[in-house]
């Protein structure tokens, strides 16, 4: 009896067996090859060689990890709540999420540029797009924490953004889907598309000294949709380079509509001759309101100011200051290669890339070969911007990066695979598949003048069965491929936070070398600081209580905390007094409706509570930071609303009969 169950259930399993790997894509899960193990082992203990920093999607935060290995470092919170580390819920980070819509607590985050010098990368700062409610996000690379966030007005799902200037004057924002402007009237009919909806394309600027970014100035253009970007370099510096889909000005059923002439553009932006109109005041004000939001690093707080000014140059009144250029089907990806010469432009249903040349472009303009206009913009003649079209390298190119030997690497979509291609003869070389269906693609310093060129990353949209299953929820993955020699090779899978769109990857050292391990108290200017344990204390200013708390190894003082009656709020300014690096404290509260905290070394957070009943409400340290870390806890007692329980606070105060017994 035993042996048939047994040779049943051997059958079944064998079934199913076959069945998975009939199922499997060919291909899928092929070994990657004996020294790939080797070629990704970082040994416990050793750092990675890179920082990769992956954009979140609709996680609407960055992702840090190691390369080769493939090692999550960190998640750091940008557009999105965290109530693990309180970003938009402790006082101090509310006001980063702050927006002319009030607090909007998620975004949809798709690109990242690293700040560059000469069109290296200089290791400062990373700058993020919020597509769903314009905004671009700057984190300071020091600590690892988003610094400042700006929106953007005249504008509806920031897309082809936040790329920058060689010299990081500018980081740019395009719009993706045109709307009427700010200060007009929305309140028309959706059909009037052609006549009241306008794209327009930002440039903010960017202070070379601490970051601090401006919007600088608006291009108004023709409703369309602004998708990608990136600025020229060496020679073609002070041009920015943006694709631009829906050119038909469809406003319904896009999939069709959008995608009925055979060509969009690439639009080309001089820069640099908008930058003088606008300094020679041609500019028009604009009534608008955006949100300007700045987290101070001596106060550890942020504030967030209402702008209510924009600078518009309107592209028909400049007409040498933007040019299109005819780019096969619906255009994606638009990338600019480390000299500067030549521009990819990507077609989302093209079975070609073409690459065009920027001395072509400046040939063409010069002598005028234009095939017409585009709502008053001049439209370059195809063949004379053409360096030359990559002919059947694959269906459905989307983004293109470059190792700096020559070379263009490709994504496709549709067939899964990226394609390796000569810049000079636009040759196809190598192309290897993906599992499956990848978005962007990431050299080290690939979109800047010097890329490191020794691996690539696709972040793939589909997972499928190169994981244990999850349900039916799975991570989106990246594929790490080695592309030192004359053929890619694939060394290693791993999961991805979100949806990852564009990402950044540089030499650890760059910035490493820069990361700050403490907060200096001395340095503290927290308005609710609390210098030493002896400074803490708890003040009641009407409603509201004031707890001036620290936190060190293994204790909060105060611990003991009695008088806060219902209808109080309950402000907990913590400051953690460590001056190790890795020593963070966290600060939970029963019932709170709220988050945790998690205070780094020498920094003060404030965590508010409305506390709901009378009662014992316990607080404690939820980050395990010593052997005594579980006793690093106390109370907070709640009075009926009236009541006469003065406020009280200790740390260490006995009970009589705790006392004595301790003196036994
Ligand atoms: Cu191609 Cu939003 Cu850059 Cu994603 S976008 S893939
Ligand atoms: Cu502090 Cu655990």
């Amino acid at each position: 009896m035993k042996k048939i169950l047994f040779f049943v259930l051997f059958i079944t399993a064998s079934i199913t067996l076959l069945n998975i790997s009939g199922c499997k894509p060919k291909n899928a899960g092929d070994a990657t090859g004996s020294d790939a193990a080797s070629r990704v082992f970082v040994q416990p203990g050793k750092y990675d060689e890179l920082y990769n920093f992956v954009s979140g999607g609709f996680s609407g935060q960055v992702s840090v990890y190691g390369l080769p290995s493939g090692r999550l470092l960190r998640v750091i919170p940008v557009f999105s709540v965290d109530p693990e580390k309180a970003w938009g819920y402790s006082e101090e980070t509310k006001p980063m999420l702050n927006t002319s819509h009030g607090e909007v607590p998620w975004d949809d985050q798709h690109h990242l540029d690293l700040s560059q010098t000469n069109g290296e990368i200089d290791g400062r700062w990373l700058f993020a797009n919020a597509n769903n409610t314009p905004r671009i996000a700057r984190i300071d690379l020091k600590t690892f924490r988003t610094a400042e966030i700006i929106e953007i007005p005249n504008s509806a799902g920031n897309h082809s953004s936040p790329f920058i200037t060689e010299n990081t004057e500018y980081v740019v924002a395009g719009t993706r889907f045109s709307v009427p402007m700010d200060d007009q009237n929305g309140d028309v009919a959706i059909d009037t598309y052609k006549k009241n909806f306008k794209g327009t394309i930002s440039f903010v600027s960017v202070a070379p000294k601490d970051g601090e970014m401006k919007l600088a100035f608006q291009l108004l253009l023709p409703g369309m949709n602004f998708d990608l970007s990136h600025s020229g370099k060496g020679p073609s510096s002070g041009w920015f380079f943006f694709s631009c889909y829906n050119s038909e000005q469809a406003h319904t059923l896009l999939e069709v509509n959008a995608s009925k002439r055979d060509k969009d553009f690439i639009l080309a932006v001089n820069w640099k001759k908008a930058e003088e109109y606008i300094k020679q005041g041609k500019g028009k004000k604009q009534s608008v309101r955006y949100a300007h939001n700045k987290l101070d690093e001596a106060t550890h707080t942020a504030t967030s100011v209402m702008e209510t000014e924009t600078t518009v140059l309107d592209v028909k009144d400049f007409p040498d200051i933007v040019y299109m250029i005819p780019c096969p089907k619906s255009p994606h990806g638009c990338d600019v290669d480390p000299t500067g010469e030549y521009i990819v432009g990507s077609g989302k249903l093209a079975a070609l890339i073409p690459v065009f040349s920027f001395t072509k472009i400046q040939q063409a303009i010069a002598s005028k070969t234009f095939d017409g206009d585009y709502e008053g913009i001049p439209v370059i003649k195809y063949e004379a911007a053409l360096h030359g079209e990559v002919k059947k390298p694959g269906l459905g190119p989307l983004h293109t990066e470059f190792d700096g030997k020559g070379n263009g690497y490709t994504t496709f979509f549709i067939s899964s695979e990226i394609v390796k291609w000569s810049l000079k003869d636009l040759k196809v070389l190598d192309r290897q598949p993906t599992y499956y269906s990848p978005g962007h693609l990431c050299i080290p310093g690939g979109d800047t003048k010097k890329p490191y060129g020794k691996y690539l990353i696709a972040y793939n949209k589909i997972t499928k069965d190169r994981y244990l299953p999850t349900g039916p929820e799975l991570a989106q993955s990246a594929q790490l491929f080695d592309i030192s020699g004359d053929k890619m090779k694939l060394l290693a899978d791993y999961p991805s936070i979100g949806e990852p769109h564009y990402a950044q990857a540089v030499p650890a050292e760059l910035i490493s070398k820069n990361s700050l391990k403490i907060f200096k108290l001395e340095d503290n200017k927290h308005p609710y600081v609390t210098m030493g344990e002896k400074n803490s204390k708890v003040v009641r200013e009407g409603n509201k209580v004031h707890v001036y708390m620290t936190a060190i190894r293994s204790h909060f003082s105060p611990d003991n905390i009695e008088g806060v009656k219902l209808g109080d709020e309950v402000y907990f300014h913590l400051t953690n007094l460590e001056q190790d690096w890795d020593v963070p404290h966290g600060f939970g509260v029963k019932g709170n409706n709220n988050a945790e905290l998690l205070v780094m070394p020498g920094e003060t957070q404030t965590l508010k509570w409305v506390p709901d009943r009378v009662g014992m409400f316990p607080i404690y340290c939820t980050d395990f930071c010593s052997a005594l870390h579980q006793e690093m806890s106390g109370y907070v007692r709640v009075s009926p609303k009236g009541s006469s329980v003065p406020i009280a606070f200790s740390l260490g105060k006995n009970s009589d009969a705790l006392d004595s017994l301790l003196k036994k």
